[in-house]
C-alpha cells in the first residue's frame, strides 16, 4: 500500500470498520487525488442484497411502533457520534471525492446539521385538525412510517446526501437500505460504521435498521425494481433518472429523484461586483465544478461586462489547482478520466460554437485529472451550454434587459438553482418571482445550500425535495381519519340513503 493507501487503513481502522469490508472484495477503490488503487472493496451479490431487503422490511415492522422521539434518540446518538468523528471522515472524503479539506468538512458538517434537525422533527410530525360539514364528527390526518426507503447517492456528495435521507427517514420509523457510488466504498463504509456505534449506544433497534449495500448497477436496479422499497430516493444525473423514473412509476413507488442541474447567475449593473465575484468564483470552481448546484451559466449586464470579466478571468488564472493533501488549494482532482474527458468534449464544442475559451488545461499528468477551471465566453446560450457537463467550465454570456436574460435563463431542460447578483431590490424580486428553479438566491452563488430548506429542482432536475422544510412527508403516509362522535349518520355533501 502507497502512502495515501495507509493513511485510508488508519483512518477505516481508527472508526472501526470491519477490515474484511474493504481488505479482500473485488471492486477497486481509486482515490482520483492521485488515481491509484487504494483497496478491493467487497459488494453485495443478488442474495446479499434479497436477504438485505428482507431483513429492512422486518426492521420497519419493528422500528414503526418505537415511539417518534426515541427514534430520535438514535438520530441524536449519531449526530453526536459524527461530531467526533469529524476530521477523519473529511480526510477520507477528500481522498476518496477529491474534495479540498473546508468542503471535505463541511460536508461531514451537513451531516450533523440534519441529524439536529432531525431529532426536533422527531417531536413534530404534525398532521392537520380539518373543519367537518358533519356535526359531532371530528377529521384529522395522520402521518404513519412508509417502509422501506432506498437511498441511491452519487460520488460528488458521497456522505451528506444519504444522511439527509437517512436521518430523515429513521425519526419517520423507516429502515434505510443505501447503495452508495461505486467511487466512494469507502465513505461509506466510514460512515455505516459511525452510525454502527450511535445504534450500539441506542441499544435496542432492531436488526438491519440501516444498511450498507455496496456494488454496481444491478445492486441499484434491484432497489429500483423491488416491491419491498417504498421509496426511492435517487441522486445522479438526468439520464439515471430517466431510466429510474418510468421504472419506480411502474410499480407505484414513490420517488425523489435530485438529478442534473444548469445553474445560472445573473450580475444585474447594481450588483457588489467584490461579493459577485466570489460568490461567482466559489459557484463555479467549487468543488471542481462536481456540486449539482454549480454554477455553470453566468449572464452578465453590458454596462459592467468587460470590467467584471476581466477580473473574472483573473481569478481564474491564479486559482489554486492541485493535490489537497500537499498544499493549499482551492480547487482538487475531477474524480476520474470519464470526467476530463466530458469537460474536453464539451470545451470542443464550445470552441466549435464560437466561444472563447480561457483555462481548461490539464495540469500533471499520470492516472490522477487536475484541471484549470474554464471560463468560456460565448456568443450565445448555444451548444454545450444547454447540457450539463459535470466539470469546472463556466459560459459566460452578456444581456442587456432583465426580463430577456431571465427567460433565457429559464430556457434550458434543468432547473435546480439559481441566483442574482443586484442591490436593486425590483430587479431582485422580478428574478425570485420568474426564476423556475427549485432554488432561487439573491447576492449569494448557486451552490451551498443549507440543510433547513427543501433541497431540489424542477423540469430534468427531477422535482424531488429532500433535507428540510416538509421534505419529511415524502418518508410518511398520510390518512385521513374521520371520526363520528354521534349517534346519527349525517351523510356528507348532503346525500340522503334512508333504508
Ligand atoms: C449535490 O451536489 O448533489 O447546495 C448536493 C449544495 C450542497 C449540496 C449539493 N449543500 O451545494
Amino acid at each position: 500500500m502507497t502512502g495515501i493507501g495507509e493513511a485510508v487503513g488508519r483512518l477505516l481502522d481508527g472508526l472501526g470498520v470491519d477490515r474484511a469490508l474493504w481488505t479482500d472484495g473485488s471492486m477497486p477503490s481509486v482515490t482520483p487525488l492521485t488515481g491509484e488503487r487504494l483497496t478491493m472493496v467487497r459488494v453485495a451479490d443478488a442474495a446479499t442484497t434479497d436477504e438485505a431487503l428482507d431483513k429492512a422490511g422486518a426492521a420497519f415492522r419493528s422500528w414503526r411502533h418505537v415511539p417518534a422521539p426515541r427514534r430520535g434518540e438514535l438520530v441524536r446518538l449519531w449526530g453526536e457520534e459524527l461530531r467526533g468523528a469529524k476530521d477523519d471522515l473529511a480526510r477520507l472524503v477528500t481522498i476518496e471525492a477529491g474534495k479540498i479539506p473546508s468542503e471535505g468538512a463541511g460536508e461531514v458538517q451537513e451531516m450533523i446539521d440534519i441529524c439536529d434537525f432531525a431529532v426536533g422533527l422527531s417531536r413534530q410530525l404534525y398532521g392537520l385538525t380539518i373543519a367537518t360539514e358533519r356535526p359531532a364528527h371530528r377529521m384529522m390526518e395522520v402521518w404513519h412510517p412508509l417502509g422501506v426507503i432506498g437511498v441511491i447517492s452519487a460520488f460528488n456528495f458521497p456522505v451528506a446526501v444519504w444522511a439527509w435521507n437517512a436521518a430523515l427517514a429513521l425519526v419517520c420509523g423507516n429502515s434505510v437500505v443505501w447503495k452508495p457510488s461505486e467511487k466512494t466504498p469507502l465513505t461509506a463504509l466510514a460512515v455505516q460504521a459511525v452510525f454502527g456505534r450511535a445504534l450500539a449506544r441506542f441499544g435496542d433497534a432492531p436488526d438491519g435498521l440501516a444498511q450498507l449495500l455496496i456494488g454496481g448497477r444491478e445492486v441499484g436496479e434491484a432497489l429500483v425494481d423491488d416491491n419491498r422499497v417504498a421509496l426511492l430516493s435517487a441522486t445522479g444525473s438526468t439520464r439515471m433518472g430517466r431510466s429510474v423514473a418510468p421504472r419506480l412509476a411502474a410499480r407505484f413507488a414513490r420517488a425523489i429523484l435530485e438529478l442534473g442541474g444548469n445553474n445560472g447567475a445573473i450580475v444585474a449593473p447594481s450588483a457588489d461586483l467584490d461579493l459577485a465575484l466570489r460568490g461567482v468564483a466559489f459557484g463555479a470552481m467549487g468543488t471542481a465544478g462536481q456540486r449539482c448546484t454549480t454554477t455553470r451559466r453566468v449572464f452578465v449586464h453590458d454596462s459592467i461586462y468587460d470590467g467584471f470579466v476581466a477580473r473574472l478571468k483573473a481569478a481564474y488564472a491564479s486559482v489554486g489547482v492541485g493535490n489537497p493533501l500537499e498544499s493549499e488549494v482551492l480547487v482538487g482532482p475531477l474524480i476520474d478520466r470519464a470526467a476530463f474527458e466530458a469537460m474536453e468534449g464539451a470545451l470542443g464544442a464550445a470552441r466549435a460554437a464560437g466561444g472563447v475559451v480561457y483555462g481548461g488545461e490539464r495540469v500533471g499528468d499520470g492516472a490522477s485529472f487536475y484541471v484549470q477551471p474554464a471560463l468560456v465566453e460565448m456568443p450565445g446560450q448555444i451548444g454545450p451550454v444547454l447540457e450539463e457537463t459535470f466539470a469546472p467550465i463556466l459560459y459566460v454570456m452578456r444581456y442587456y434587459d432583465l426580463d430577456q436574460v431571465i427567460e433565457l435563463h429559464n430556457d434550458v431542460a434543468a432547473g435546480l438553482s439559481s441566483a442574482i447578483f443586484t442591490t436593486d431590490v425590483r430587479e431582485a424580486e422580478r428574478f425570485l418571482a420568474a426564476s423556475d428553479c427549485g432554488i432561487a438566491n439573491v447576492n449569494l452563488g448557486t451552490s451551498g445550500a443549507e440543510i433547513g430548506g427543501a433541497f431540489g429542482g424542477e423540469k430534468e432536475t427531477g422535482g424531488g425535495r429532500e433535507s428540510g422544510s416538509d421534505s419529511w412527508r415524502q418518508y410518511m403516509r398520510r390518512a385521513t381519519n374521520t371520526i363520528n362522535y354521534s349517534d346519527a349518520l349525517p351523510l356528507a355533501q348532503g346525500v340522503s340513503f334512508e333504508l
